[in-house]
């Protein structure tokens, strides 16, 4: 190992030093050697942020991260010699981490958002509610975090320095940031997560600014680390966000979206507030690139919560015959106009980080051809033969294979209880391997958005698909979206959930402000020329009384697709209902389904439902943003009220 030369109280100062002894200091950061990459290269911002986060985190030495697959090799064998991972040698460079079991979802309770005033960061609830959509925390008390959490947490570990875009790094959408992490596993699953190394640190050389990221997996305060291949704090995990100053500090989980600091903190949380300010979004949405039958290409944007079946539909093998569907991206868009006010999307990421349960050549085979090479599964159960099991892939493994769980226990199919993969156990796969990624997936402008789709988790009541009558509806619509809670983050059992834009966790300012935000977008529009796509509403999850799916779903939504573009179009293929434009019958291809499927059951909207909907909207806004909610938000709930009435 890399020994530690010297401490800062021995060096000689940089300027007051001999050339020979400043090319030796040159290679440390107060005293702490630089192992990979040299000191040169940062620039002042950058060297900045890294000798604040040395001097407090006390790491053994310091590794800037190039980027490069020598690198990449040497850190996954560094995982595996810690027992962090280990190879899946039926693949070619596949590999599975289990985590400590404290571990494994986003942390959503324990997630702030600083600013000044709590007003700036969320909505205040009524007096005596608690508020659910995103936690405030203040300068101070942020301030005490990091200082209870950080001074030393990185004592005897490497701190690597990640350089990496948000974004094809030439294109204008793009974002650069730097995250400083203690973890080689984030530092492996970012540089398929996102364009990561030399390149964006030759990008960052004219010292312009980058969005700090800060992140340890954290050493309990007794000093004892439960599971050493998989250190973390869960106790004391926190996930702080400031905009103002363009800063992220996570500690205590190597998790998903809790540590890897471009996702949903970055592209998220304080993308967001940055499109407010530059007059563009940034969304939990899946971009996804279909041509329809006469060779006409339109792409869609659709925002489905955590496990609700993004990955699936940017991915889906269309079912209706001449369909091509292309994928842009699985989990997060930034959409800005271009000079014709066209909205245009990219996806800032540069892989996936996929649900791993449920995927199947059956349900999602484009998702199973990607992940079978360079891909780090987490939390997944593994099979004799080096291969990987989750539920779902029951018809895919070898009868005679025997499978070790998540836990590393060994499992049994048919006969075990428990779960071999954990619910939100995940792959981490390199975009680039998908076999239908779009052609267009990396253009620096990014691709024309037709259509925005809401949708979520619905068993009751909401139809398979739903046409908004206005922009304006629309919003209210992505306001009022529920969905049933899934194992993404740490919420016990089923419950249906408000979730706004599918974007609950992931607001980085006031959802009232971000309300008005998406309100303005129409006359942003207008002002380029341009106009605002068609807004819809999905659900794929609506059950019959025994609980089972009514709608087939994954490449059976081509239908859905299909009339949503009819309607892109201004085909008059839709009537009129309470809740909005539904299919005229006969309009959607049920071809082939007939039977199979309960039309009329799919496309109900019973009364009585919708005035119990109706009223736990109008509860939520009371209770959630009693004074934030935009006036024509609630012109459009009074509307729905009264056509609900009506009915
Ligand atoms: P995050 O990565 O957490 O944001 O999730 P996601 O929105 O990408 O969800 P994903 O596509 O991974 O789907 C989650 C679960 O829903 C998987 O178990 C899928 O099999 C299931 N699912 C996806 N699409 C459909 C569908 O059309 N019908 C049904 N019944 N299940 C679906
Ligand atoms: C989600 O929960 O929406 C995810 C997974 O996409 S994570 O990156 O952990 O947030
Ligand atoms: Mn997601």
């Amino acid at each position: 190992m890399p020994q530690v030369i010297g401490k800062l109280s021995q060096l000689p100062s940089a300027n007051g030093c001999s050339p020979k002894l400043r090319a030796f200091a040159k290679d440390q950061i107060r005293g702490i050697t630089v192992i990979n990459g040299n000191l040169g290269q940062l620039s002042a911002k950058i060297r900045a942020f890294v000798e604040e986060s040395v001097a407090m985190c006390l790491p053994e030495r310091i590794h800037i991260v190039d980027g490069s697959e020598e690198e990449s090799t040497t850190l996954l064998a560094t995982l595996q010699h810690l027992g962090t991972i280990e190879p899946l040698p039926k693949y070619e460079n596949c590999w599975l981490a289990r985590t400590n079991p404290a571990d494994v979802a986003r942390v959503e309770s324990k997630t702030f958002i600083c600013t000044k005033h709590p007003e700036q960061a969320i909505p205040i609830p009524k007096d005596g509610v608690k508020g659910t959509l995103g936690n405030w925390i203040s300068p101070e008390d942020y301030e005490r975090a990091v200082q209870s959490r950080f001074p030393g947490c990185m004592k005897g570990r490497t701190m690597y320095v990640v350089p990496f875009s948000m974004g094809p790094i030439a294109s204008p959408l793009s974002k650069f940031g730097i995250e400083i992490t203690d973890s080689a596993y984030v530092v492996c699953s970012m540089r398929i997560m996102t364009r990561m190394g030399q390149e964006v640190l030759e990008k960052l050389a004219d010292n312009s600014d980058f969005i700090k990221c800060l992140h340890s997996v954290g050493t309990p305060a007794s000093g004892k680390i439960n599971m050493p291949s998989w250190p973390c704090d869960p106790e004391r995990t926190i996930i702080l966000h400031k905009p103002a100053n363009n800063e992220i500090v996570s500690y205590g989980s190597g998790y998903g979206g809790n540590s890897l600091l471009g996702k949903k903190c970055f592209a998220l949380r304080i993308g967001s507030t940055i499109a407010q300010r530059e007059g563009w979004l940034a969304e939990h949405m899946l971009i996804l690139g279909i041509t329809d039958p006469n060779g006409v290409k339109k792409y869609i944007a659709a925002a489905f919560p955590s496990a609700c079946g993004k990955t699936n539909l940017a991915m889906m093998n269309p079912t209706l015959p001449g369909y091509l569907m292309e994928c842009v991206g699985d989990d997060i868009a930034w959409m800005k106009f271009d000079s014709n006010g066209q909205l245009r999307a990219i996806n800032p990421e540069n892989g996936f980080f996929g649900v791993a349960p449920g995927t199947s050549s059956q349900t999602n085979p484009n998702a199973m051809k990607t992940v079978y090479k360079n891909t780090i599964f987490t939390n997944v159960a593994s099979t004799s033969d080096g291969g990987i099991f989750w539920e779902g892939m029951e018809n895919e493994i070898d009868p005679d294979v025997e499978i070790t769980d998540w836990l590393g226990q060994p499992w049994k199919l048919g006969e075990s209880k428990t779960p071999a993969a954990h619910p939100n156990s995940r792959f981490c796969a390199p975009a680039s391997q998908c076999p239908i990624i779009d052609p267009s997936w990396e253009d620096n402008e990014g691709v024309p958005i037709s259509a925005i789709l809401f949708g979520g988790r619905r068993p009751e009541g909401v139809p398979l698909v739903y046409e908004a009558n206005s922009w304006a509806h629309g919003v209210f619509i992505g306001s009022a979206m529920r969905s049933e809670t899934t194992a993404a983050a740490e919420h016990k059992g089923k419950m249906i959930l408000h979730d706004p834009f599918a974007m609950r966790p992931f607001f980085g300012y006031n959802f009232g402000d971000y309300l008005k935000h998406w309100l303005g977008m129409e006359k942003l529009a207008a002002k380029v020329g341009g106009h605002m796509p068609k807004i819809f509403h999905v659900n794929w999850f609506r059950k019959d009384a025994n609980g089972k799916f009514l709608w087939p779903g994954f490449g059976e939504n081509t239908r859905v697709l299909e009339w949503i573009l009819q309607r892109v179009d201004e085909k008059d293929c839709y009537q009129e209902s309470a809740i909005g434009r539904i299919p005229a019958p006969g309009a959607m291809n049920f071809e082939g389904l007939r039977g199979s499927v309960d039309e009329k059951e799919l496309f109900s909207i019973p009364k009585q439902f919708w005035l119990d909907e109706v009223e736990a909207i109008e509860q939520y806004y009371n209770n959630q943003l009693p004074q934030d909610l935009p006036l024509s938000i609630a012109q459009e709930l009074a509307d729905l009220k009264r056509r609900v009435m009506q009915m």
